[in-house]
């Protein structure tokens, strides 16, 4: 399979870290979000939306919005889990996961972000206000129902991990203290001793060196 991926994405980064960790084969095709390629129809021919990622199957079928590809990888590769088979418990890591994927990210989001510069004039100031006050807003929540034992919930990395270190990535590269959450932060530590969660760090991707 194919993985249509920008070094910097957050929702590819928890793509790539789910693939890693699943052990499952695939190649990686980078999309050059600061060079418009994703908005070219070589692109919006794969992706209707123009955002990455997607995931292009060995028989040709695409997938489109990281949740969706998460839980099909989920659904289909089953051997290395990242939800329990509890019911109650993966959804409450599924909750959890939702508050970074629906309610935090999308209003970070470069095309949010430059609609506030191009269309508002919102200044470079207001700007990171805005980018930093989702974040805080979400992790507080997130923070009050981690066990951080070492992972977000227990030994096992689970979803939950994997939707959270792109965004503490993101809260970090945006200078944001972390000091009101510890628990976020040493779990980011734990996953990141992670081969899995280390391969799919953005400076490790071949196509930083081309941003
Ligand atoms: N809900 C989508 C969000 C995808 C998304 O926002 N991707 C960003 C990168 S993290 C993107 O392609 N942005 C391009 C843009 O904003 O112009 C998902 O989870 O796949």
């Amino acid at each position: 399979m194919e993985l249509y991926t920008y070094f910097r994405s957050s929702a590819a980064y928890r793509v790539r870290i789910a693939l890693n960790i699943k052990e499952i084969k695939h190649t990686l095709i980078a999309v050059n979000l600061l060079e418009g390629e994703h908005a070219k129809s070589e692109y919006t021919g794969i992706n209707p939306q123009g955002l990455v990622p997607s995931l292009k199957l060995d028989d040709g079928k695409i997938i489109n919005q990281s949740t969706a590809i998460l839980e099909y990888l989920e659904a289909e590769y089953p051997e290395i889990p990242l939800l329990p088979n509890d019911s109650f418990t993966a959804a409450t890591i599924r909750n959890w996961s939702n508050i970074i994927a629906c309610d935090i990210h999308p209003l970070d989001n470069l095309r949010v972000l430059k609609y506030l510069t191009n269309e508002l004039n919102v200044n470079a100031d207001d700007k990171m206000s805005w980018y930093h006050h989702w974040i805080i807003e979400g992790f507080t929540a997130l923070e009050t129902q981690l066990l951080a034992t070492p992972y977000c919930f227990g030994t096992t990395v689970t979803l939950a991990d994997v939707y959270l270190i792109p965004m503490v990535y993101n809260a970090l590269r945006f200078n944001l203290s972390m000091e009101k959450f510890p628990k976020i932060l040493a779990i980011y530590e734990a996953c990141n001793t992670l081969e899995g969660f280390d391969r799919a760090k953005p400076e490790n991707q071949a196509d930083c060196k081309i941003a």
